[in-house]
C-alpha cells in the first residue's frame, strides 16, 4: 500500500457483503455483493457492486474483500478508560461477601482510584491507557469516548482529559472526551457534597471548557454520589458553557436520573437499570438515548435489569458500551459486551450491533459523522471474517476481525 496510492485519495473494498446500520434500513441494512468506495477518507459510494458509478472503479485503490462482512467501525460510546493501577484487591472483597457499595463506604471503590490517578504523572496515565486502547481497536473499534471522574480536583481532572486528548494522537482513532468530575466525592471535601458541587460548576467546568479539553459533561446520580438536584446545578453549569451533557442514571437505584437527563436533553442517559416508565417515556420525547453497560451489571452481580422492553416500547434508541472502568467494569471487549447484552438483557443481534454503531455514534453526537455506512461519513470500518452477522454477537472471546479501516485507512 504505497504513500501515493494514498495520495490520490481514492479506495475501493468490493466484493464485501455490507451491513450498513444505516437508518431504517431492515435487518442490518444488508448489501450481498456489495461495494465501498471512500475518498480522502470518506465514504462516497456504499452499495450494491453493481450499481456503483463506473468512475469510482478507475485509478482507486482497490481491496478485494472475497466476500467478508463489512460494518461499521465500532464505538464505545462510554468508557472511564483513563485511570492508574487496578482495583483486583476489592474484587476479591467482593468475592467474600461484600457489596460495591459497601466497598466504597468502606474508602475503596471510587475514590482509591482517585488516590492512584493522582500519584500518576499525564505521561504514566497515557502509557497505563494505551494497552486498554489497544484491546479495543483490536477488536475494529475506531471511536471511543473517554471520562474523566478520578481526579476530583482540578488539576488532576484536566490531567486526565489531557490524558485522554493525547490518545488519538499515539492511535489511529477518534477520541471523544467527557468530563465527570462529578463522580464521587473527594476526601478532602469532608463530606460537604454542595461545596464540591460549587467547586465543579464554578472552576472545573468552566476552566476545562476554556481550554476545549472536553466534549461533554458527565455526572453520576446516586445515593453514594450526587442528587438530582446537585446534578442539575452542574447541568446547568454545562448548558452555559455550550457542552452537551449525559448521564449516570439509575444504576443502583431509582432518583429519576433518566428523566432529569431527559429534561436537560442529555445526549444519554446511562445504565438505567432502575429506570421506570416515567423515565423511558422522557427519553424518548428528547430523544436521549438509553446506553446499556452490562458489564457492569455483570461484574457487580446486579439482578435489576435495565427496562428493555419499555424503552422498545417508548422508541427509545438503546446503545451499548463497554464501561470499561477499573470498578466495576474492567472489560475492553465490546464483542464480549454486545454478547453479555443479549444474553443478559435480551438485545436482538441487530439491537446489539446498532448499539455499537449507529446508536452509541448518536450518544455521541457523532451521527452525522460515524456510525454507518453511508456517503458523506467518515470511512470507519471493520471488516470480519464472518458468515453472518450474528456471529459478531454469538462468540465469547474470539475475535474475527479481519481489519479496521480509520478514515479511510
Ligand atoms: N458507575 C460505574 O459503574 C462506574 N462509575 C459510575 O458512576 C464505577 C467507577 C468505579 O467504580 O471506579
Ligand atoms: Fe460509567
Amino acid at each position: 500500500m504505497g504513500g501515493e496510492n494514498e495520495k490520490s485519495g481514492l479506495r475501493l473494498w468490493r466484493n464485501a457483503r455490507l451491513a450498513t446500520m444505516a437508518e431504517g434500513a431492515a435487518g442490518f441494512g444488508i448489501v450481498e455483493k456489495g461495494a465501498l468506495a471512500a475518498r480522502d477518507g470518506i465514504i462516497v459510494y456504499a452499495g450494491p457492486e453493481a450499481d456503483m458509478p463506473a468512475s469510482l472503479g478507475q485509478g482507486a485503490e482497490t481491496v478485494d474483500c472475497a466476500g467478508r462482512w463489512i460494518t461499521p467501525g465500532l464505538i464505545d460510546c462510554h468508557t472511564h478508560l483513563v485511570y492508574a493501577g487496578n482495583r483486583a484487591n476489592e474484587f476479591e472483597m467482593r468475592l467474600a461477601g461484600a457489596t460495591y457499595e459497601e466497598v466504597a463506604r468502606a474508602g475503596g471503590g471510587i475514590v482509591s482510584s482517585v488516590k492512584s490517578l493522582r500519584a500518576a504523572s499525564e505521561d504514566e496515565l497515557v502509557a497505563q491507557t494505551l494497552p486498554r486502547l489497544d484491546a479495543l481497536m483490536a477488536e475494529g473499534v475506531t471511536t471511543v469516548e473517554v471520562k474523566s471522574g478520578y481526579g476530583l480536583d482540578l488539576d488532576n481532572e484536566k490531567k486526565s482529559l489531557r490524558a485522554a486528548r493525547l490518545l488519538d494522537g499515539e492511535r489511529k482513532v477518534t477520541v471523544r472526551t467527557t468530563c465527570l468530575a462529578a463522580h464521587a466525592l473527594p476526601p478532602e471535601a469532608q463530606g460537604d457534597k454542595d461545596a464540591f458541587i460549587d467547586l465543579v460548576a464554578g472552576t472545573i467546568l468552566p476552566e476545562v471548557a476554556a481550554e476545549k479539553l472536553a466534549d461533554a459533561v458527565d455526572g453520576f446520580c446516586e445515593g453514594i454520589a450526587f442528587s438530582p438536584e446537585q446534578i442539575a446545578r452542574v447541568f446547568d453549569k454545562a448548558k452555559a458553557l455550550g457542552l452537551p451533557v449525559k448521564l449516570h442514571a439509575d444504576q443502583l437505584s431509582n432518583l429519576h436520573g433518566a428523566a432529569l437527563a431527559a429534561r436537560y436533553g442529555a445526549l444519554s442517559a446511562d445504565h438505567l437499570e432502575y429506570t421506570d416508565e416515567g423515565g423511558a417515556a422522557a427519553m424518548a420525547k428528547t430523544g436521549t438515548v438509553a446506553t446499556i453497560l452490562p458489564g457492569a451489571y455483570y461484574f457487580i452481580r446486579e439482578t435489576k435489569k435495565p427496562p428493555v422492553d419499555l424503552f422498545r416500547r417508548h422508541g427509545v434508541k438503546m446503545a451499548v458500551a463497554t464501561d470499561s472502568n477499573p470498578g466495576t467494569s474492567p472489560l475492553t471487549s465490546l464483542l464480549l459486551t454486545m454478547n453479555m447484552a443479549a444474553t443478559l438483557f435480551g438485545l436482538t443481534v441487530d439491537e446489539c450491533l446498532a448499539g455499537v454503531t449507529r446508536e452509541a455514534a448518536r450518544a455521541l453526537g457523532l451521527l452525522d459523522k460515524t456510525g454507518t455506512l453511508e456517503a458523506g461519513k467518515s470511512a470507519d470500518l471493520a471488516i470480519w471474517d464472518i458468515e453472518r452477522p450474528a456471529e459478531l454477537v454469538y462468540r465469547m472471546g474470539f475475535n474475527p476481525l479481519h481489519a479496521r479501516i480509520w478514515r479511510g485507512q
